[in-house]
């Protein structure tokens, strides 16, 4: 898998890559990162990426002649996949997080102020995700919970423990409760039944708090289960 990502900010993008899982799965080349800054490719002494909108109003708008430019330098491989970071786009979800973690390339464009001069979409034509609706200042922080996201289902990216562990969201539910070491902290005490050595128990237990704590705080995820797994 290669991830290559168009940002104004590329220390941003490779910061966050230099730490804990995603570190480990760079090292062992289970991805790789290359980022690209459409800056590098303006024309103009000033290296101009944004200019204010036509027909008024707040905000500058990011040029299309660096993104394009910037985009077209980067060598495409038979499968990969163009993705604009935008609050327009198709919620984020586990689902396509499967899907895009089947590519051999994805490219992420990250916008900046009040978004993107159309004509970057006419012309690249990406496919448009958002994560969530509320306002950010950059497209960075979507790039890297996808980049998160993706590389942790990628062969190799995670040990034998953590991917074990991996149905918890892939099963539609919450996590149930988790406690370790003590047993007994500022006298809340640790559920006796995760004591006991019976793993039917465990599981039973643990199960039906995922499903209580589904149905409380995310009605939406809890309709969804009891419809497709009756
Ligand atoms: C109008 C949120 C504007 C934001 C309405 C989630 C948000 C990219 C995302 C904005 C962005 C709403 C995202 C807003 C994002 C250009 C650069 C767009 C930053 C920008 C609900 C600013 N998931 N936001 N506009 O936040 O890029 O992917």
């Amino acid at each position: 898998m290669r991830f290559d990502v168009l940002t104004l900010f590329p220390e941003m993008v490779e910061q966050f890559c230099n730490y804990s899982i995603m570190k480990r799965a760079k090292e062992r080349d289970v991805f790789s990162l290359n980022v690209v800054n459409p800056r590098d490719f303006t024309l103009d002494k000033h290296k101009k990426v944004d200019d204010t909108p036509y027909g008024g109003g707040a905000g500058m708008v990011l040029m299309a002649q660096p993104y394009v430019d910037a985009y077209e330098s980067i060598a495409q491989a038979d499968n990969t996949v163009t993705i604009m970071l935008s609050p327009q786009g198709e919620p984020l979800t586990d689902k396509i997080v499967n899907e895009l973690s089947k590519v051999e390339q994805i490219i992420l464009l990250c916008g900046h102020y009040e978004g993107f001069d159309e004509r970057i979409r006419d012309i690249i034509k990406p496919r448009e995700i958002s994560i969530g609706d509320f306002v950010l200042t950059g497209g960075e922080l979507p790039a890297l919970c996808l980049i998160d996201a993706v590389s942790r289902k990628l062969e190799g990216t995670l040990g034998k423990i953590e991917s074990a562990e991996e149905d918890s969201f892939s099963n539609g539910l919450l996590e149930y409760p988790h406690y370790t070491k003590p047993r007994e902290y500022r006298g809340l005490k640790v559920p006796d039944v995760l004591l006991n050595g019976n793993h039917k128990e465990i599981n039973d237990f643990r199960y039906a708090e995922s499903l209580e704590r589904t149905k409380k705080r995310r009605p939406d995820l809890y309709e969804k289960f009891i419809k497709t797994s009756s």
